[in-house]
Protein backbone atom coordinates (compact mmCIF):
# COMPACT_ATOMS: atom_id res chain seq x y z
CA UNK A 1 0.00 0.00 0.00
CA UNK A 2 1.46 3.52 -0.62
CA UNK A 3 2.79 5.19 2.03
CA UNK A 4 0.37 9.05 2.20
CA UNK A 5 2.69 9.96 4.90
CA UNK A 6 5.03 9.95 2.77
CA UNK A 7 4.12 11.63 0.29
CA UNK A 8 2.85 14.72 2.15
CA UNK A 9 6.09 14.47 3.88
CA UNK A 10 7.87 14.60 0.09
CA UNK A 11 5.47 17.98 -0.61
CA UNK A 12 6.10 19.82 2.80
CA UNK A 13 10.11 19.38 2.27
CA UNK A 14 9.49 21.72 -0.81
CA UNK A 15 8.18 24.24 0.96
CA UNK A 16 8.86 23.76 4.53
CA UNK A 17 12.35 23.49 6.16
CA UNK A 18 12.90 19.77 6.68
CA UNK A 19 9.01 19.53 5.83
CA UNK A 20 8.23 20.48 9.85
CA UNK A 21 7.42 23.49 11.96
CA UNK A 22 9.46 22.05 14.90
CA UNK A 23 12.25 20.04 14.64
CA UNK A 24 11.53 17.11 16.38
CA UNK A 25 8.67 16.21 14.51
CA UNK A 26 10.83 15.26 11.44
CA UNK A 27 11.63 11.75 12.98
CA UNK A 28 15.21 12.24 11.88
CA UNK A 29 16.37 11.20 15.24
CA UNK A 30 14.56 7.47 15.24
CA UNK A 31 14.62 7.77 11.30
CA UNK A 32 11.68 6.99 8.63
CA UNK A 33 8.44 9.12 7.75
CA UNK A 34 6.75 11.37 10.28
CA UNK A 35 2.98 10.52 10.47
CA UNK A 36 0.90 13.17 9.23
CA UNK A 37 -2.00 13.21 11.40
CA UNK A 38 -5.67 13.97 10.03
CA UNK A 39 -7.67 13.47 13.44
CA UNK A 40 -7.72 12.99 16.95
CA UNK A 41 -10.36 11.33 19.84
CA UNK A 42 -9.50 10.72 22.75
CA UNK A 43 -6.31 8.54 23.42
CA UNK A 44 -6.54 8.07 19.83
CA UNK A 45 -4.91 9.75 16.37
CA UNK A 46 -5.09 8.56 13.05
CA UNK A 47 -2.47 9.63 10.18
CA UNK A 48 -2.57 9.55 6.37
CA UNK A 49 -2.56 6.53 6.12
CA UNK A 50 -5.91 5.74 8.64
CA UNK A 51 -3.84 4.08 11.23
CA UNK A 52 -4.66 4.93 14.33
CA UNK A 53 -2.10 5.19 17.23
CA UNK A 54 -2.43 5.07 21.08
CA UNK A 55 -0.75 8.75 21.53
CA UNK A 56 1.54 9.43 24.16
CA UNK A 57 2.60 12.66 23.57
CA UNK A 58 -0.63 14.54 23.64
CA UNK A 59 0.70 17.46 21.76
CA UNK A 60 3.79 17.49 23.62
CA UNK A 61 1.46 18.10 26.63
CA UNK A 62 -1.34 19.76 26.94
CA UNK A 63 -4.07 17.07 25.90
CA UNK A 64 -4.12 16.18 29.69
CA UNK A 65 -7.94 15.20 28.87
CA UNK A 66 -7.52 13.72 25.93
CA UNK A 67 -8.37 14.87 21.93
CA UNK A 68 -11.95 16.40 21.62
CA UNK A 69 -12.99 16.39 25.09
CA UNK A 70 -16.83 17.66 25.01
CA UNK A 71 -16.69 20.16 27.43
CA UNK A 72 -13.57 22.08 26.59
CA UNK A 73 -15.03 22.03 22.90
CA UNK A 74 -18.35 23.40 23.59
CA UNK A 75 -16.22 25.82 25.65
CA UNK A 76 -13.98 27.39 22.55
CA UNK A 77 -16.93 27.18 20.23
CA UNK A 78 -18.80 29.57 22.02
CA UNK A 79 -15.98 31.58 22.30
CA UNK A 80 -14.76 31.54 18.53
CA UNK A 81 -18.65 32.30 17.71
CA UNK A 82 -18.54 35.58 20.08
CA UNK A 83 -14.97 36.64 18.44
CA UNK A 84 -11.62 35.18 17.26
CA UNK A 85 -9.44 38.25 18.87
CA UNK A 86 -9.66 41.81 19.84
CA UNK A 87 -6.51 43.40 20.68
CA UNK A 88 -8.61 44.71 24.20
CA UNK A 89 -8.51 43.40 27.21
CA UNK A 90 -11.77 40.38 28.32
CA UNK A 91 -13.38 39.26 31.39
CA UNK A 92 -12.03 35.66 30.34
CA UNK A 93 -8.43 36.85 30.92
CA UNK A 94 -9.53 37.61 34.48
CA UNK A 95 -10.83 34.39 35.00
CA UNK A 96 -7.96 32.26 34.33
CA UNK A 97 -5.38 34.18 35.59
CA UNK A 98 -7.67 33.99 38.61
CA UNK A 99 -7.37 30.53 38.19
CA UNK A 100 -3.81 29.98 37.74
CA UNK A 101 -3.40 32.00 40.99
CA UNK A 102 -5.59 29.79 42.85
CA UNK A 103 -3.68 26.45 41.42
CA UNK A 104 -0.27 28.25 42.10
CA UNK A 105 -0.60 30.44 45.17
CA UNK A 106 3.53 31.31 44.82
CA UNK A 107 2.06 33.09 41.85
CA UNK A 108 0.63 36.86 43.30
CA UNK A 109 0.39 38.15 39.35
CA UNK A 110 0.57 36.52 36.28
CA UNK A 111 0.69 37.83 32.85
CA UNK A 112 -0.79 35.72 29.56
CA UNK A 113 1.55 35.31 26.22
CA UNK A 114 1.21 32.71 23.32
CA UNK A 115 3.96 30.40 24.09
CA UNK A 116 6.55 29.00 26.43
CA UNK A 117 9.10 30.22 24.32
CA UNK A 118 7.46 33.65 25.28
CA UNK A 119 6.96 33.17 28.64
CA UNK A 120 10.57 32.00 29.48
CA UNK A 121 11.92 35.32 27.49
CA UNK A 122 9.90 37.58 28.91
CA UNK A 123 10.66 35.64 32.68
CA UNK A 124 14.51 36.47 32.02
CA UNK A 125 13.92 39.98 30.98
CA UNK A 126 11.42 40.54 34.02
CA UNK A 127 13.99 39.31 36.44
CA UNK A 128 17.04 41.11 34.93
CA UNK A 129 14.80 44.33 34.93
CA UNK A 130 13.69 43.61 38.59
CA UNK A 131 17.36 42.66 40.24
CA UNK A 132 19.46 45.31 38.00
CA UNK A 133 21.82 41.99 37.65
CA UNK A 134 22.24 40.49 34.50
CA UNK A 135 23.55 36.96 35.31
CA UNK A 136 21.23 33.99 34.81
CA UNK A 137 22.05 30.27 35.88
CA UNK A 138 20.07 27.34 33.65
CA UNK A 139 21.47 23.64 34.05
CA UNK A 140 22.17 21.66 30.92
CA UNK A 141 19.82 19.59 29.09
CA UNK A 142 17.05 21.93 30.28
CA UNK A 143 15.14 23.90 27.33
CA UNK A 144 13.39 27.27 28.13
CA UNK A 145 11.75 28.17 24.63
CA UNK A 146 14.58 28.89 22.09
CA UNK A 147 14.96 32.69 22.89
CA UNK A 148 18.60 33.05 22.22
CA UNK A 149 20.02 33.72 25.71
CA UNK A 150 18.13 30.37 26.98
CA UNK A 151 19.46 28.19 23.73
CA UNK A 152 22.94 27.19 25.46
CA UNK A 153 23.60 23.81 26.51
CA UNK A 154 19.41 23.26 25.85
CA UNK A 155 17.99 19.83 25.68
CA UNK A 156 15.25 18.82 23.74
CA UNK A 157 15.67 19.07 19.78
CA UNK A 158 18.92 20.79 20.31
CA UNK A 159 20.23 17.65 22.39
CA UNK A 160 18.44 15.37 19.66
CA UNK A 161 20.23 16.91 16.65
CA UNK A 162 23.71 17.04 18.47
CA UNK A 163 24.03 20.88 18.99
CA UNK A 164 22.45 22.01 22.25
CA UNK A 165 23.76 25.70 21.57
CA UNK A 166 22.00 26.82 18.16
CA UNK A 167 23.87 28.94 15.85
CA UNK A 168 23.05 32.66 15.36
CA UNK A 169 23.57 33.23 18.99
CA UNK A 170 26.13 35.61 19.10
CA UNK A 171 28.64 35.04 21.94
CA UNK A 172 27.92 38.55 23.45
CA UNK A 173 24.25 37.63 23.91
CA UNK A 174 25.22 34.52 25.79
CA UNK A 175 27.79 35.96 28.00
CA UNK A 176 25.60 36.44 30.85
CA UNK A 177 24.39 32.65 30.86
CA UNK A 178 25.83 30.20 33.31
CA UNK A 179 25.33 26.37 32.57
CA UNK A 180 25.33 24.50 35.20
CA UNK A 181 25.28 20.57 35.51
CA UNK A 182 21.52 19.80 36.95
CA UNK A 183 21.54 18.30 40.55
CA UNK A 184 24.99 18.98 41.37
CA UNK A 185 24.81 20.71 44.27
CA UNK A 186 28.79 21.63 44.46
CA UNK A 187 28.84 23.74 41.20
CA UNK A 188 25.43 25.40 42.44
CA UNK A 189 27.82 26.45 45.73
CA UNK A 190 30.59 27.37 43.38
CA UNK A 191 28.33 29.71 41.10
CA UNK A 192 27.18 31.65 43.61
CA UNK A 193 29.99 32.08 45.80
CA UNK A 194 31.88 33.82 42.56
CA UNK A 195 29.46 35.85 41.01
CA UNK A 196 26.54 35.66 43.83
CA UNK A 197 26.34 39.50 43.37
CA UNK A 198 25.32 39.35 39.80
CA UNK A 199 22.86 36.88 39.68
CA UNK A 200 19.72 37.57 38.16
CA UNK A 201 17.67 34.64 38.43
CA UNK A 202 18.52 30.84 38.48
CA UNK A 203 16.10 29.40 36.38
CA UNK A 204 15.27 25.35 36.08
CA UNK A 205 13.06 22.72 34.53
CA UNK A 206 11.93 21.10 38.64
CA UNK A 207 10.91 18.05 36.65
CA UNK A 208 13.01 18.31 33.57
CA UNK A 209 10.99 17.05 30.22
CA UNK A 210 13.31 18.15 27.60
CA UNK A 211 16.36 15.46 28.31
CA UNK A 212 13.31 12.71 29.08
CA UNK A 213 12.39 12.80 32.59
CA UNK A 214 15.09 13.71 35.08
CA UNK A 215 13.46 15.32 38.31
CA UNK A 216 15.77 18.33 40.91
CA UNK A 217 16.39 16.26 43.85
CA UNK A 218 14.99 17.43 47.12
CA UNK A 219 18.53 18.19 48.19
CA UNK A 220 19.69 20.26 45.05
CA UNK A 221 15.89 22.01 44.95
CA UNK A 222 16.29 23.36 48.65
CA UNK A 223 20.11 24.59 47.83
CA UNK A 224 18.63 26.03 44.83
CA UNK A 225 15.85 27.67 47.32
CA UNK A 226 18.70 28.64 49.72
CA UNK A 227 21.14 30.20 47.54
CA UNK A 228 18.62 32.62 45.75
CA UNK A 229 17.37 33.79 48.77
CA UNK A 230 20.36 34.17 50.33
CA UNK A 231 21.74 36.17 47.35
CA UNK A 232 18.56 37.85 46.69
CA UNK A 233 18.33 36.50 42.83
CA UNK A 234 14.73 35.15 41.81
CA UNK A 235 14.18 31.14 41.30
CA UNK A 236 12.62 31.10 38.25
CA UNK A 237 10.38 27.60 37.59
CA UNK A 238 10.14 26.89 34.39
CA UNK A 239 6.76 24.80 34.46
CA UNK A 240 5.94 25.25 30.90
CA UNK A 241 5.47 21.10 30.93
CA UNK A 242 5.32 19.73 34.23
CA UNK A 243 2.68 22.78 35.18
CA UNK A 244 -0.72 21.45 36.41
CA UNK A 245 0.22 18.04 34.35
CA UNK A 246 2.47 16.24 37.38
CA UNK A 247 -0.23 17.55 39.82
CA UNK A 248 -2.66 20.44 40.15
CA UNK A 249 -0.53 22.39 41.89
CA UNK A 250 2.69 21.83 39.58
CA UNK A 251 5.59 20.32 40.33
CA UNK A 252 6.21 23.16 42.89
CA UNK A 253 3.37 21.36 45.24
CA UNK A 254 5.21 18.00 45.12
CA UNK A 255 8.45 19.73 46.17
CA UNK A 256 6.21 21.27 49.27
CA UNK A 257 5.68 17.96 50.33
CA UNK A 258 9.47 17.58 51.04
CA UNK A 259 10.87 21.29 51.44
CA UNK A 260 8.06 22.93 54.09
CA UNK A 261 7.11 25.98 53.01
CA UNK A 262 8.63 25.67 49.59
CA UNK A 263 7.89 28.11 46.68
CA UNK A 264 9.79 29.72 43.40
CA UNK A 265 9.59 33.55 42.76
CA UNK A 266 8.37 33.42 39.60
CA UNK A 267 6.49 30.43 37.53
CA UNK A 268 6.47 29.85 33.88
CA UNK A 269 3.77 27.90 32.43
CA UNK A 270 2.26 26.69 29.24
CA UNK A 271 1.03 23.62 27.35
CA UNK A 272 -1.72 22.15 29.48
CA UNK A 273 -2.83 25.68 30.67
CA UNK A 274 -4.02 26.46 27.13
CA UNK A 275 -6.00 22.66 26.76
CA UNK A 276 -4.05 22.61 23.07
CA UNK A 277 -4.67 26.17 21.84
CA UNK A 278 -1.26 28.77 22.18
CA UNK A 279 -1.47 29.78 25.40
CA UNK A 280 1.32 30.32 28.29
CA UNK A 281 1.86 32.82 31.37
CA UNK A 282 4.21 33.93 33.56
CA UNK A 283 4.10 34.84 36.97
CA UNK A 284 5.17 35.65 40.68
CA UNK A 285 5.33 37.84 43.50
CA UNK A 286 3.46 41.32 42.86
CA UNK A 287 6.36 43.32 43.81
CA UNK A 288 8.39 41.59 40.92
CA UNK A 289 4.85 41.60 38.81
CA UNK A 290 4.49 45.12 39.01
CA UNK A 291 8.07 45.75 37.18
CA UNK A 292 6.45 45.14 34.01
CA UNK A 293 4.37 48.02 31.60
CA UNK A 294 2.52 49.35 31.74
CA UNK A 295 2.72 49.74 35.77
CA UNK A 296 6.47 49.09 35.50
CA UNK A 297 9.69 49.71 33.10
CA UNK A 298 10.37 46.31 31.76
CA UNK A 299 8.33 46.08 28.51
CA UNK A 300 5.94 43.03 27.12
CA UNK A 301 3.39 42.37 24.40
CA UNK A 302 1.46 40.99 22.31
CA UNK A 303 -1.58 41.33 19.78
CA UNK A 304 -2.72 37.61 20.53
CA UNK A 305 -2.01 37.65 24.31
CA UNK A 306 -4.37 36.30 26.54
CA UNK A 307 -6.62 35.70 22.88
CA UNK A 308 -10.49 35.06 23.74
CA UNK A 309 -10.65 31.25 22.52
CA UNK A 310 -7.62 30.06 24.02
CA UNK A 311 -8.46 31.26 27.43
CA UNK A 312 -11.92 29.89 26.66
CA UNK A 313 -9.83 26.27 25.84
CA UNK A 314 -7.88 26.93 28.94
CA UNK A 315 -10.17 27.48 31.33
CA UNK A 316 -12.76 24.75 30.12
CA UNK A 317 -9.40 22.41 30.93
CA UNK A 318 -8.52 23.52 34.00
CA UNK A 319 -11.55 23.67 35.26
CA UNK A 320 -11.91 19.75 34.12
CA UNK A 321 -8.55 19.00 35.76
CA UNK A 322 -9.83 20.42 39.45
CA UNK A 323 -12.51 17.75 39.66
CA UNK A 324 -11.97 15.66 42.71
CA UNK A 325 -9.82 12.57 42.07
CA UNK A 326 -8.77 13.66 38.45
CA UNK A 327 -5.11 13.63 39.30
CA UNK A 328 -5.10 10.58 41.24
CA UNK A 329 -6.94 8.56 38.52
CA UNK A 330 -4.34 10.27 35.81
CA UNK A 331 -1.43 9.10 38.14
CA UNK A 332 -2.71 5.36 38.77
CA UNK A 333 -2.81 5.09 34.79
CA UNK A 334 0.83 6.83 34.52
CA UNK A 335 2.00 4.20 36.97
CA UNK A 336 0.28 0.89 35.54
CA UNK A 337 1.89 2.19 32.04
CA UNK A 338 5.68 2.75 33.51
CA UNK A 339 5.59 -0.21 36.51
CA UNK A 340 4.06 -2.62 33.38
CA UNK A 341 6.92 -1.70 30.94
CA UNK A 342 9.77 -1.82 33.35
CA UNK A 343 8.48 -5.47 34.52
CA UNK A 344 8.35 -6.46 30.30
CA UNK A 345 11.86 -5.10 30.37
CA UNK A 346 13.21 -6.93 33.22
CA UNK A 347 10.94 -10.05 32.01
CA UNK A 348 13.61 -9.85 28.71
CA UNK A 349 16.33 -9.33 30.18
CA UNK A 350 16.89 -5.30 28.59
CA UNK A 351 18.30 -2.91 30.93
CA UNK A 352 15.46 0.00 31.15
CA UNK A 353 14.33 2.76 33.80
CA UNK A 354 10.89 4.52 34.00
CA UNK A 355 9.94 7.27 35.97
CA UNK A 356 6.56 9.34 36.50
CA UNK A 357 4.59 11.91 37.90
CA UNK A 358 0.90 12.52 37.22
CA UNK A 359 0.47 12.76 34.02
CA UNK A 360 4.15 13.03 32.81
CA UNK A 361 6.88 10.15 32.35
CA UNK A 362 9.78 8.99 30.86
CA UNK A 363 11.81 5.70 30.63
CA UNK A 364 15.29 5.20 29.65
CA UNK A 365 17.21 2.14 27.90
CA UNK A 366 19.41 2.01 30.91
CA UNK A 367 19.71 0.08 34.00
CA UNK A 368 18.98 2.92 36.86
CA UNK A 369 17.20 6.26 36.46
CA UNK A 370 19.96 9.11 35.26
CA UNK A 371 20.27 12.45 36.84
CA UNK A 372 21.83 14.75 34.60
CA UNK A 373 22.36 15.25 30.93
CA UNK A 374 25.57 13.38 30.58
CA UNK A 375 23.81 10.66 31.93
CA UNK A 376 20.91 10.82 29.98
CA UNK A 377 23.21 10.17 26.92
CA UNK A 378 24.66 7.18 27.98
CA UNK A 379 21.16 5.99 26.71
CA UNK A 380 21.36 3.35 23.88
CA UNK A 381 20.09 5.04 21.01
CA UNK A 382 20.29 2.13 18.69
CA UNK A 383 17.88 0.25 20.85
CA UNK A 384 15.89 3.02 21.44
CA UNK A 385 15.28 3.74 17.67
CA UNK A 386 14.46 -0.22 17.54
CA UNK A 387 12.23 -0.12 20.25
CA UNK A 388 10.18 2.92 19.04
CA UNK A 389 9.72 1.74 15.26
CA UNK A 390 8.73 -1.38 17.12
CA UNK A 391 5.92 0.33 19.32
CA UNK A 392 5.01 2.64 16.14
CA UNK A 393 4.33 -0.38 14.08
CA UNK A 394 1.56 -1.74 16.58
CA UNK A 395 -0.06 1.32 16.82
CA UNK A 396 1.64 3.26 19.91
CA UNK A 397 2.90 6.82 19.35
CA UNK A 398 5.82 7.58 21.86
CA UNK A 399 7.78 11.17 21.19
CA UNK A 400 10.30 10.21 18.20
CA UNK A 401 13.39 11.12 19.95
CA UNK A 402 15.44 9.99 23.11
CA UNK A 403 15.29 13.18 25.15
CA UNK A 404 11.51 13.70 25.57
CA UNK A 405 8.82 12.85 28.03
CA UNK A 406 5.68 11.32 27.53
CA UNK A 407 1.87 12.35 28.32
CA UNK A 408 -0.80 10.08 29.77
CA UNK A 409 -4.27 11.86 29.44
CA UNK A 410 -7.67 11.41 31.36
CA UNK A 411 -8.87 9.81 27.95
CA UNK A 412 -6.50 6.80 27.96
CA UNK A 413 -8.29 3.39 29.13
CA UNK A 414 -6.74 0.63 31.36
CA UNK A 415 -7.52 -1.38 27.84
CA UNK A 416 -4.79 1.39 26.32
CA UNK A 417 -2.09 0.93 29.53
CA UNK A 418 -2.66 -2.92 29.24
CA UNK A 419 -2.89 -2.84 25.25
CA UNK A 420 0.65 -0.45 25.26
CA UNK A 421 2.28 -2.98 27.89
CA UNK A 422 1.68 -6.30 25.76
CA UNK A 423 3.14 -4.30 22.45
CA UNK A 424 6.09 -3.90 24.39
CA UNK A 425 6.51 -7.21 25.71
CA UNK A 426 6.48 -8.29 21.98
CA UNK A 427 8.81 -5.58 20.95
CA UNK A 428 11.24 -6.23 24.18
CA UNK A 429 11.40 -9.81 23.01
CA UNK A 430 12.74 -8.80 19.50
CA UNK A 431 15.61 -6.32 20.85
N1 LIG B 1 10.38 20.92 21.72
C1 LIG B 1 9.09 20.39 21.92
C2 LIG B 1 9.13 19.26 22.89
N2 LIG B 1 9.99 19.40 23.96
C3 LIG B 1 8.49 19.91 20.62
C4 LIG B 1 7.28 20.63 20.30
C5 LIG B 1 6.62 20.21 18.99
O1 LIG B 1 7.28 19.75 18.10
O2 LIG B 1 5.41 20.34 18.92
Amino acid sequence: MKDLNQGLFDRAKKVIPGGVNSPVRAFKAVGGCPKFITHAKGAYFWDANDQRFIDFIGSWGPMILGHGDERVLQAVQKAALEGFSFGAPTEREIELAEMLIRLTPSMEMVRLVSSGTEAAMSSIRLARGATGRQKIIKFEGCYHGHADALLVKAGSGLATFGNPTSAGVPPEVVKDTLVLEYNNLEQLKEAFELHGQEIACVMIEPIAGNMNFVRASVPFMALCRELCTRHHALLVFDEVMSGCRVALGSAQSVYQKSIPGFEPDMTVMGKVIGGGMPLAAFGGKRAVMEQLAPLGPVYQAGTLSGNPVATACGIATLSAISQPGFFEALSQKTQALTQGLVQSAKRHGIPFSADCEGGMFGFFLLPELPQNYPQVMKSNSDQFNRFYHGMLSQGVYFAPALYEAGFVSAAHTAKDIQDTVDAADQVFKSL
